[in-house]
C-alpha cells in the first residue's frame, strides 16, 4: 500500500489493485474468507507499505493549542497520540492553530492530516526553527477534508504549525492525526 492505493498480490502475482476511500495509514485493512476451504491464515499475509514517509516526526511530541473544544476531552496531545480514535478538536471559531515541537532540527519532507468531519476549508502550515520567526510552506484554500498529504522540500525546521483560517462547518476544527515527515 502506498497512500491510500493497494495492491494485493497473491503467491507473488498482483490479483487486484484499488484506491481506498478511507485513510489506510490510521486504520486498519480487513480480511475475510470467502468459504469453505479457502481459510485465510495470519501467518500467509504480509502488509507492505510503501514510500519513505514512515516515520513520524510528530508522534508524541508536546503540542500546542490555541483553544479545545469547550466541555470536550478533544486536547492537542490527541493529534500526535498514533490512535486513529482519538482526536484534536478547537473552539467553533476562526482561527485556530495546533503547533508541534519536533525536538531537533529536521529537513522536512512532508505534513500529513487526518481529518474528521469538521475540516478546514483553509488552512495555512508555517515552519520554524526557533518558535519565533516562522515561514509559510503551504497554503490549502479550498481543502475538502479527509486525508490531505503535503509534500515540503526539506526545509530545515523544529517547530510545524497548522492554523486553520476558514471552517468548513459551524463546529471547529478537528484533526485525527498530525504526522510530519522529514529526515
Ligand atoms: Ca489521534
Amino acid at each position: 500500500m502506498r497512500g491510500q492505493r493497494i495492491e494485493v498480490y497473491l503467491n507473488g502475482v498482483r490479483v487486484n489493485e484499488y484506491t481506498s476511500a478511507r485513510d489506510i495509514a490510521l486504520g486498519h485493512i480487513g480480511v475475510q474468507n470467502d468459504g469453505e476451504g479457502l481459510d485465510i491464515h495470519y501467518r500467509d499475509i504480509r502488509i507492505r507499505h510503501e514510500g519513505a514517509q514512515s516515520t513520524d516526526l510528530a508522534r508524541g511530541r508536546p503540542v500546542e493549542v490555541t483553544s479545545v473544544e469547550p466541555g470536550s476531552g478533544h486536547v492537542g496531545a490527541n493529534a500526535v497520540d498514533g490512535d486513529p480514535a482519538t482526536r484534536w478538536g478547537s473552539a467553533y471559531a476562526d482561527p485556530q492553530s495546533i503547533t508541534v515541537d519536533l525536538g531537533a532540527e529536521h529537513a522536512l519532507t512532508g505534513v500529513r492530516l487526518a481529518w474528521e468531519t469538521a475540516y478546514a476549508r483553509a488552512y495555512t502550515i508555517e515552519t520554524s526553527v526557533d518558535g519565533v520567526t516562522w515561514e509559510t510552506v503551504h497554503t490549502a484554500t479550498a481543502g475538502d477534508g479527509g486525508l490531505d498529504e503535503i509534500a515540503l522540500d526539506g526545509t530545515v525546521a523544529r517547530h510545524v504549525r497548522l492554523t486553520g483560517t476558514e471552517r468548513a462547518t459551524q463546529w471547529g476544527y478537528s484533526l485525527w492525526d498530525l504526522a510530519v515527515f522529514g529526515d
